[in-house]
Parts: structure tokens; C-alpha cells; sequence
């Protein structure tokens, strides 16, 4: 049902679909911004076309281009990888209108689950826990607080629309209430044009764990177990492992029964991920659903051993899914080595005029870096996904701290000082993890983040 993909991305993720595509003897159609001409992803597909100037907006966010590159190349599948149009109803049904396979869930899926109060009620229907909240958007201020106050403060407002932190606000008491509802809903109108917001308990230093599913939209959906998400900074994650020091077998089981549902009571066709807050008493509450193949799906490949981008790509092509259940073996953890200053995290693109990656066994790179290519400031600061395997969770982090030391970007800032310094505090080795430790860490650095006892072998 599919033979050529239009891969509707750059960087990293296109070069991984295009891999995926060649394991699977599909051809495939790289589409490029004038940036990036000389970008990796250009040289590994089978065709490439322009698609237009280097601003997004002018070339990975311009659907009519990419629609009219599908049809000169004559593909018959549209990937979307992540960020980009990848979420975008809209586009989804364009695409399939334009009599092309999308590669993921349904247009209408991608709508329910982008609505945040759409996705909480779906939730709910689907008796997956979420936090005590507004079953709906709010009218007014008025009903907010009277719901607020039945849920108890502190409390989050949140914007339907939202997702990824903006038109968020957290209020602390009532007093505080209505001042907060009305530049939460400002906020989100200028950025989203939809001011709606919902009401919900705020969560203090909750762990972000989600989980991976499968579905083939013909009765058959398994999940893949959790990622560990809580390393973030500004809602960008830095760190991801899989699986979670805190989810035992019972609670993974749990969790992913409630993914299953939920994403069979949507008829889910794709890979999805299902995100969940946790507090520190085990309780799990559904926050939002993302209907793409996600920057850290290679934690998930390496503990289970499926290929993830093949198996959304045979699932669009009407294949049924040919998993059965997983196993998780070992222990994964992703480093996002982003062209970043290592403290301040302000992008820093440049020239690669030196590069060396790790090798060795349980370690993977996904990225379109080569040496002397000239990183461009126009998109995202995303260099490379270091990936590291182990029979446990010591045994990933040593083999994390030898690829760390072992790898050499030179010509720009990275994150790899983040990261060297970030396996190296007690939080991390403990798994002590929740959303607020990046931030914790960077402003008291003397507390519990002073590197671990030396005592400790650095390969146990
Ligand atoms: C929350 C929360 C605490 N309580 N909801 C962040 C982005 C958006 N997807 C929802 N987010 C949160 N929702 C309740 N009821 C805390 C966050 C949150 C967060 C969640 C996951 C990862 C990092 C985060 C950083 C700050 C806030």
C-alpha cells in the first residue's frame, strides 16, 4: 500500500525514517529548505526536492509545497517525524485527501487528543485516572474559581489548546485567581487563537512518565512500556531513560492497560505515547496524549527490540501489527546533545570543525552531523541523540559517563558539559528525578548536586 515515503522533516529524524524505509525496501523522498542543502538527511534518501527558503514557516510548515513535492515525486506516504506538521490535523487530512497514506493516527484522533479538554474528557470516559479538575473548559473566572475551590489549592490552569507549558499558570491561593485565569487566557489566545482554559490540582515536583503504544486501527494495540521523562528544562527534555526506577511490573501493567484503552477507545492507528504525571504516593494521572513518534522513541527501541518508526510504517500501510506483548531487557538512557551553551542553554550554532562519537558495545547515535557541516540557527538546536544500553541501570550509566567522555564536538557550545556534569550528582545515580531538578540543580549546585562520592567506582 505504500512504496515511496515523503519524508516531511530534516535533521536526525528524517535520516532515521529513511533508514526505516530502506529496511523495509521502500523508497524515500527527502524534502529540504534552501538552509539545508548540504543537511545529512539530503544525501541518505533516494530523491530530494526543494521545498523553499530556509524560515520554517516558508518550507517545513508550508503544507502546499510539501504536498505539491509529493505529488511531483510521486510518493504515496507522507512521514511526518516530530514537531513540524506532525500534529496538525489539518495537514492529515489534506495529505489524505490529496489520496496519500498519513503515516499515523486519523485526522479526527489528532484532533480530540490536541485538544487537551477533549483529550482529559476521552480520558475519563475510558476510566483512566486524571486529577481532580474541570471536566470542561471554563466559562468565566468566576466558575473557575468556584471549581478551584472544591479541588483545593495550589491549582493549574491550563489552556486547551496548550500543550508543552505555554498558557499555563499555576495559582497558589484564591486571592490570586482571577489575575491568573485572565493572563493564562491572554496568553494562550495570542498563541493559539483560543484563550479556552480548564482547571486542574497542581502537581508538585511530579515525575513525567509516559508510555509507548502501537495500534493498527484493526483491534490489535500493545503498549512498549514507559519512559522516564522528568530530566527537563523549560519543557525541553534533556534526559530519558526506560524504563523508570519507579515503575515496578505492577504499575507498568497498570499504566499500560490504560493506554490500551485509551487509544482503543479512539481506534489509535500508529505509534502514540500516553503521558502521565506521578506524585510520590505512586498515584498516576493522564496528562496528555501525542500522537507522533517522539525524539526519545529510541530509549524504548533499545529495552524492547522492536523498530518503532518501521512499525508506524507498516501500521499506515494497512498492515496489522505483528506484536504481540513486549519485554523490557535492561536499562536505556538518551542524552539530547543540543548546539546549546552548557549552563545558559542559549543556542549556539556554528561550524562542526571536529567530531568524534563513541563506540563500543550498548551504544547508539542518531544524528545528521558530519564533520564540517555548518549547524543552521533556523531550527531547532537538536545535534544528536546519545543512546546507551545496559543490563541495569549502573551498568547504562557507566557505559553513559565512558560514551560522554569518549565523544568530541568542536566549532560550537553543547550540552555535553550538561550532561557529563548532570550523571555525575547523587540525584541522578539515585534516580532522586522529578521536573523541577534541572532547575534546582543549576541554581544550588552546592546542595545535593556536588559530584558523587569518590569512593564510588566510576565502572562498577
Ligand atoms: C501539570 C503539572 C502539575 N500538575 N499538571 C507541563 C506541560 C504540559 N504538558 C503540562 N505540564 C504540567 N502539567 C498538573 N495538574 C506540571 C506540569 C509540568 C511538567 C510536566 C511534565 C514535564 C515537565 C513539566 C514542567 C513543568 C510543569
Amino acid at each position: 500500500m505504500i512504496n515511496k515515503v515523503l519524508i516531511a522533516n530534516r535533521g536526525e529524524i528524517a535520516v532515521r525514517v529513511a533508514r526505516a524505509c530502506k529496511r523495509l525496501g521502500l523508497r524515500s523522498v527527502a524534502v529540504y529548505s534552501l538552509a539545508d542543502k548540504s543537511s545529512e538527511h539530503v544525501r541518505v534518501a533516494d530523491e530530494v526536492i526543494c521545498i523553499g527558503p530556509a524560515p520554517a514557516a516558508q518550507s517545513y510548515l508550508n503544507s502546499a509545497a510539501l504536498l505539491e513535492a509529493a505529488k511531483h515525486s510521486g510518493a504515496d506516504g507522507v512521514h511526518p517525524g516530530y514537531g513540524f506538521l506532525a500534529e496538525r490535523a489539518d495537514f492529515a487530512e489534506q495529505v489524505e485527501q490529496a489520496g496519500l497514506v498519513w503515516i499515523g493516527p486519523s485526522p479526527e484522533t489528532m484532533r480530540t487528543m490536541g485538544d487537551k479538554v477533549a483529550a482529559r474528557r476521552t480520558a475519563t470516559a475510558a476510566n483512566v485516572p486524571v486529577l481532580p479538575g474541570s471536566p470542561e473548559a471554563v466559562a468565566d473566572p468566576v466558575e473557575g474559581e468556584s471549581i478551584a475551590a472544591e479541588i483545593g489549592y495550589p491549582v493549574l490552569v491550563k489552556a486547551a489548546a496548550g500543550g508543552g507549558g505555554r498558557g499555563m499558570r499555576v495559582v497558589e491561593t484564591p486571592e490570586r485567581f482571577r489575575e491568573r485565569f485572565e493572563t493564562a487566557t491572554e496568553e494562550a489566545r495570542l498563541a493559539f487563537g483560543d484563550g479556552r482554559l480548564y482547571v486542574e490540582r497542581y502537581l508538585q515536583r511530579p515525575r513525567h512518565v509516559e508510555i509507548q503504544i502501537l495500534g493498527d486501527g484493526k483491534g490489535r494495540t500493545v503498549h512498549l512500556g514507559e519512559r522516564e521523562c522528568s530530566i527537563q528544562r523549560r519543557h525541553q527534555k534533556l534526559v530519558e531513560e526506560a524504563p523508570s526506577a519507579v515503575v515496578g511490573e505492577t504499575l507498568r501493567a497498570e499504566m499500560g492497560a490504560c493506554a490500551v484503552t485509551l487509544a482503543e477507545s479512539v481506534g489509535y492507528a500508529g505509534a502514540g505515547t500516553v503521558e502521565f504525571l506521578l506524585d510520590e504516593d505512586g498515584g498516576y494521572y493522564f496528562m496528555e496524549m501525542n500522537t507522533r513518534i517522539q525524539v526519545e522513541h529510541p530509549v524504548t527501541e533499545m529495552v524492547v527490540g522492536v523498530d518503532l518508526v518501521a512499525e508506524q510504517i507498516a501500521v499506515g500501510a494497512g498492515e496489522r501489527l505483528a506484536i504481540d506483548s513486549v519485554e523490557m531487557r535492561g536499562h536505556a538512557i538518551e542524552c539530547r546533545i543540543n548546539a546549546e551553551h552548557p549552563e545558559t542553554f542559549r543556542p549556539s550554532p556554528g561550524t562542526i570543525n571536529h567530531l568524534r562519537w563513541p563506540t563500543g558495545p550498548g551504544v547508539r547515535i542518531d544524528t545528521a552531523l558530519y564533520e564540517g557541516y555548518a549547524f543552521p540557527p533556523f531550527y531547532d538546536s537538536l545535534m544528536a541523540k546519545l543512546i546507551v544500553w545496559g543490563i541495569d541501570r549502573p551498568q547504562a550509566i557507566a557505559r553513559l559517563e565512558r560514551a560522554l567522555d569518549q565523544t568530541k564536538i568542536e566549532g560550537l557550545d553543547t550540552t555535553l558539559d550538561f550532561h557529563r556534569r548532570l550523571v555525575g550528582t547523587r540525584a541522578f545515580r539515585e534516580a532522586r528525578l522529578h521536573t523541577s531538578l534541572v532547575d534546582e540543580m543549576l541554581s544550588e549546585p552546592e546542595t545535593d548536586f556536588r559530584a558523587r562520592d569518590q569512593s564510588e567506582p566510576a565502572n562498577p
